[in-house]
């Protein structure tokens, strides 16, 4: 099982939908609530390593996603791939 971690913000919908979509999916993953300021070295980190300077971003196995539907797309790919087998 993938090690999944969700950078998000409490309050928002895009980080809801995503920790929504996971547990529906029953992919286990723990949440690190960021900073809102962007000047927080986290928040550059991560917008450098996920390529967007918004939450939600998601790092699977040291992987980095950012935006909502990029990330449950990149889920629903990989299950599907997944059923193929
Ligand atoms: N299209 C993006 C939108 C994400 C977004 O707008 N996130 C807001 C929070 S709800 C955000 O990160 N705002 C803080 C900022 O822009 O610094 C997605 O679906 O993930």
């Amino acid at each position: 099982m993938p090690k999944i971690t969700l950078y998000q913000f409490e309050e928002c919908p895009f980080c809801a939908k995503v920790r929504l979509f996971l547990t529906e999916m029953k992919l286990p993953f723990t949440t690190v609530t960021v900073a809102p300021n962007r000047d927080d070295p986290q928040r550059k980190e991560l917008a450098q390593k996920s390529g967007v300077p918004t939450v939600p971003v998601v790092s699977i196995d040291g992987k980095y996603i950012g935006d909502s539907q990029k990330i449950i797309d990149y889920f629903l790919k990989k299950t599907k791939k997944e059923n193929k087998k």
